[in-house]
């Protein structure tokens, strides 16, 4: 099941399947203390993913720009842990499509309601390049678009589904994405909601 997308990326299909229940009541706990909130961007737009972090950095964006922050800017107060089912799946899935040795530090977990898109943008804000990106994806499925390094290059359209991880390395690190406006729909786990977990190396 798993399907390679092309050079550094490979969806491993339902890889997080059986632990999806386990996986979103720990983003429920971490959420509790940790909300989702709509961020700003550089340019003043909010954002209309809803987002929020675990681990001892956490992504963030507001007026002065993007960068990994140890605190969350509500509370004052650091991200809370990542939880060791995470740090476990993303190692996991990691090794699986040939990356050893991930310790990710950083999850962010984007919340996508129907309408809700992530618009084309490279994810670049980390130290080392050479360190993949695990995404896993629950709830609502998504088309996710996946471009190449120019902004300009064609987009292919991926479908992913509830407990579907996909693992971005090598040349697809630094390659153009986002995700087309959420389809209206009901899951049995999140609701009118996917929720999507990026590990990363951030530090
Ligand atoms: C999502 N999130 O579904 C996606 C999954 C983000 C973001 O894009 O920045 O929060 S991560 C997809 C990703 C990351 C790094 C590289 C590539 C894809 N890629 O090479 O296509 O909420
Ligand atoms: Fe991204």
């Amino acid at each position: 099941r798993d399907r390679v997308l092309g050079p550094g990326a490979m969806v491993l299909a339902g890889f997080a399947r059986a632990i999806a229940p386990d996986l979103i009541a720990m983003v429920d706990m971490v959420a509790r203390t940790a909300p989702f909130r709509r961020m700003s961007t550089p340019s003043g737009r909010t954002m209309s993913v809803a987002m929020t972090n675990c681990g001892t950095a956490g992504w963030v964006s507001d007026t002065k720009g993007y960068r990994y922050d140890p605190m969350d800017p509500l509370s004052g107060h650091p991200w809370p842990a990542l939880p060791a089912l995470f740090a476990d799946l993303a190692a996991r899935a990691a090794s699986r499509a040939g990356f050893s040795e991930f310790h990710p530090d950083a999850c962010l977990i984007n919340r996508y309601e129907p309408g809700t898109r992530l618009t084309l943008h490279q994810d670049r804000d980390e130290h080392d390049f050479s360190q993949p990106i695990v995404s896993v994806s629950l709830g609502l499925p998504a088309i996710f678009l996946w471009g190449g390094p120019a902004r300009s290059d064609r987009v292919r359209r991926v479908p992913l589904e509830h407990g579907d991880v996909v693992v971005w390395g090598g040349p697809a690190r630094l390659v153009h994405h986002g995700i087309h406006p959420l389809t209206e729909g009901m899951h049995p786990l999140t609701g009118r909601a996917r929720l999507n977990l990026t590990f990363r190396r951030a530090m």
